[in-house]
């Protein structure tokens, strides 16, 4: 390695600098580049093959010279290239810090609308202008587009690649970026010349990276002062060769011809829009198509992609308007589609059980519209029923939709519901007596036990808890005084955004455990989190990673935050089948797929999490494996060998452990439902997924029983395999589908 590009919106030099100063302790040469150039600085991180740290802030995300070019960039880097997102904050003109967050979907919206708006104040402008200028708004109008295009995909991106925040890094020691560089032997020496200098020391000479020679590995630190350190080039690490994968990737298209251009917008048009539409946000996903339509009207295969998706979603044409800018000039109608918009991407969020998304659409709604019908009404019931830490917003939006439908009787129940909450038992009996007087289907005996308050002889007033909802197992819990109580045992789930995992997840909180829950939709993850904080008080971390990516997985596992490193039980369940082919007919990737998410996945979460357990002499792995990893059957070829795989690791690990005091055990089930496994086995095809109509299999929950069970056995058991199946399955093949 000759040296680490420190890339960066020029905003952000003090940052880098500092950085540049904690690191170069130990001669780590930095290159800065912050090109002003767009695009600059996307083709120097992709071109020079070199590692790079790049630092995402506020201003970098709306920066057009950083952003230009940058998605396809970091796209064409492979994933094993040493690549470490560092996200911070920004600063505004004022020199004040602006806040940067892209951990959620609402995050990457906000940067979608800036680049939006940044694109119809360059188009009014281009619609005033004349002649040459004329051309140079246009190029703009080109650019900016095709940013506000790609934001949402970047920041995707940035996601699903490792990125750690400056706090992480920080709070750490950097530790994140020695092993993300390949240089964890370098961090004991690096924390060494720290304590020698004082952690606070204040650094007033800015590094001289620029004329550092490029050539000759990692630089000597400034001399020190401690005979016993040895003189850092004796300790660094060969100079590694740049490896050939990274020799080969493809330079920016700068010669690409303008048909070559055009058709590469044309692809990448289409992969955003589809991007969107895969994720349910049709009218963003038909939005752009049409854009792009617009941009490329002579574009047959666009044109044909248009129509196609238009038709499946039911969508009737937009007529194809050949000058950009004539079609997108606000006006205050376009609020009244723009609001359309976000009204849909709210039902959709919803639907999907992404409640916080759902209320930011439908917040946009109001901003845009607020005469825009039942808006008031879908905000105030969701939010009642979905984000307990929003109750007096919500109590604000059902006042609100009375104001429109004062004779509303669900909304007066949910006005009921907060009234009980808030302590003001007889404000609850008012609404639900007008409620019920509305609606007579909504008196009931549990109603009347809930909102009337009882007769004047019974004891004083008492607020009715929920009923505890039974668990299959009970958890022998000590008794201690609660000033001395442990914390609750620790459980990290992979895979915790559907089917087992997330069944799994739920069965742990109602028991009073703390969860770390990973997967890549972040989105289902932070659902998750807000139900189960809200229903159980649980305290939950979130850390989204691929479980393919090694240097993600590793990143995230070792920068848990100190509270939630000691994890009790590890859950490896986290995997999925692709196809369902004879092996000559079989696909490559599905195979890909398969191996490197239910095995080389695993494997990569157990190695890590496993070692605080060695360390702490104490833990539980539990891998979720399946019938197919037992038996095999036609079609089930290299599914069967995954699960096969991780069936002779769950028996393998367990001896590597078990002087450990380490449990290790697994869960064999056979079909499963309450899952995504089957859509996504014959890859969302809906008819083909139908797989459990005819029989009933073992639910999510089933399996989620089981697990808890293994669990929550006195120590010194270990549960080796259970292996499960509904009562109307006997074995891979043998399945009484004659009705349930
Ligand atoms: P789901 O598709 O509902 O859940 C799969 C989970 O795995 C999701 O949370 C998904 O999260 C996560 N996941 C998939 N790929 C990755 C990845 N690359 N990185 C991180 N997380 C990933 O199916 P199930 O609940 O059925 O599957 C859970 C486990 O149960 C799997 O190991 C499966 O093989 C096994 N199993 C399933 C049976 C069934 O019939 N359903 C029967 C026997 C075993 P996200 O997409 O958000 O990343
Ligand atoms: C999932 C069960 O039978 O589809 O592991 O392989 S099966």
């Amino acid at each position: 390695m000759n040296r680490i590009i420190l890339a960066y919106s020029h905003h952000n030099a003090d940052l880098a600098r500092h950085i540049d100063q904690q690191l170069s302790r130990i001669g780590i040469p930095f290159e800065h580049t912050s090109e002003r150039l767009p695009g600059e600085l996307a083709s120097h991180i992709a071109g020079s093959g070199e590692p790079a740290l790049i630092l995402i802030t506020d201003n970098f995300l709306k920066d057009r010279a950083c952003m230009t070019g940058m998605l396809s960039a970091i796209q064409s880097i492979p994933q094993q290239h040493p690549l470490l997102f560092v996200v911070a904050d920004g600063v505004n003109e004022q020199g004040q810090k602006v806040e940067t967050h892209i951990d959620r979907m609402v995050n990457a919206l906000q940067y979608m609308n800036f680049w939006q708006n940044a694109w119809l104040d360059i188009s009014a402008q281009y619609q005033q202008a004349e002649g040459i200028e004329k051309q140079v708004f246009e190029a703009e109008l080109d650019a900016v587009r095709t940013i506000a295009n790609q934001v949402g995909d970047f920041i995707s991106l940035v996601r699903d690649r490792s990125y750690v925040t400056r706090e992480q890094l920080e709070s750490d020691d950097y530790v994140i970026f020695f092993v993300r560089f390949g240089l964890s032997d370098w961090h004991g020496q690096y924390r060494r010349l720290v304590a020698q200098s004082g952690e606070n020391q204040q650094i007033v000479e800015p590094p001289h990276l620029p004329e550092m020679p490029l050539s000759s590995g990692l630089l000597a630190p400034e001399p020190l002062e401690t005979p016993e350190l040895s003189p850092v080039e004796t300790l660094l690490p060969e100079p590694e060769p740049v490896p050939e994968i990274m020799q080969a990737t493809k330079p920016m298209s700068v010669e690409e011809s303008p048909a070559e251009n055009q058709d590469a917008e044309v692809e990448q048009a289409i992969r955003d829009a589809h991007f969107w539409l895969d994720k349910g946000y049709v009218e963003r996903g038909l939005e752009l198509m049409q854009l792009a339509a617009e941009q490329y009207p002579d574009n047959e295969r666009l044109a044909a992609e248009n129509k196609a998706v238009r038709s499946h979603f039911q969508v009737a044409e937009q007529p194809v308007e050949e000058t950009p800018a004539a079609n997108h000039t606000a006006t205050p109608a376009d609020n009244s589609n723009e609001a359309k918009s976000y009204d849909l991407m709210g039902d959709m969020a919803a639907g999907k059980g992404d409640y916080l998304f759902a209320k930011y659409c439908w917040d946009r709604v109001v901003e845009l519209d607020p005469d825009f019908s039942g808006i008031y009404r879908k905000l105030g019931l969701m939010t009642s029923e979905h984000l307990q830490d929003y109750r007096e917003t919500a109590v604000h939006y059902l006042n609100k939709a009375l104001e429109t439908n004062p004779l509303d009787a669900p909304v007066m129940m949910a006005l009921a519901q907060h009234s009980l909450q808030n302590g003001a038992p007889a404000e609850a009996k008012t609404w639900y007596d007008r409620a019920s007087s509305i609606d007579e289907t909504l008196r009931s005996t549990e109603n009347d036990r809930l909102f009337l308050p009882p007769q004047p002889e019974v004891v004083p007033v008492t607020i009715q808890e929920p009923e505890p909802v039974p668990t299959p197992v009970e958890v022998a819990t000590p008794e201690v005084p609660a000033e001395e109580k442990p914390a609750a045992p620790l459980v990290l789930i992979t895979g915790a955004t559907s089917g087992i995992g997330k069944a799994t997840a739920e069965l742990f909180a109602r028991n009073g455990y703390r969860l770390i829950l990973t997967g890549r939709r972040v989105e289902r993850l932070v659902a998750l989190k807000n139900s189960l904080e809200s229903e159980f008080g649980s305290d939950i971390l979130l850390l989204p990673f691929d479980v393919r990516d090694s240097g993600a997985v590793e990143a995230a596992l070792t920068s848990l935050p100190e509270a939630f490193q000691n994890i009790d039980v590890l859950i490896n369940n986290a995997g999925l089948a692709k196809g369902f082919s004879p092996i000559h007919e079989g696909s490559l990737s599905h195979w890909d797929t398969m191996i490197d998410t239910n095995v080389k996945g695993l494997v990569y979460v157990t190695r890590i999490v496993a070692q605080g357990m060695v360390q702490r002499r104490s833990g539980h792995i539990i891998n979720v494996g399946s019938i197919a990893g037992k038996e095999i059957y036609p079609n089930g070829n290299v599914y069967c060998a995954s699960k096969a795989a991780v069936d002779a690791l769950t028996r393998a690990m367990r001896y590597d452990l078990f002087t450990y005091n380490i449990r290790v055990s697994q869960v064999s089930p056979g079909h499963v439902e309450e899952t995504e496994f089957a859509i996504n086995r014959f890859d969302g095809d809906a008819e083909r997924a139908k797989i459990y109509n005819d029989f009933q299999p073992l639910t999510a929950r089933d399996v989620a029983d089981a697990i808890f069970y293994m669990a929550s056995r006195p120590p010194h058991v270990n549960i080796q395999d259970v292996y499960m199946f509904s009562t109307q399955q006997a074995s891979a093949t043998a399945v009484n589908r004659n009705g349930r």
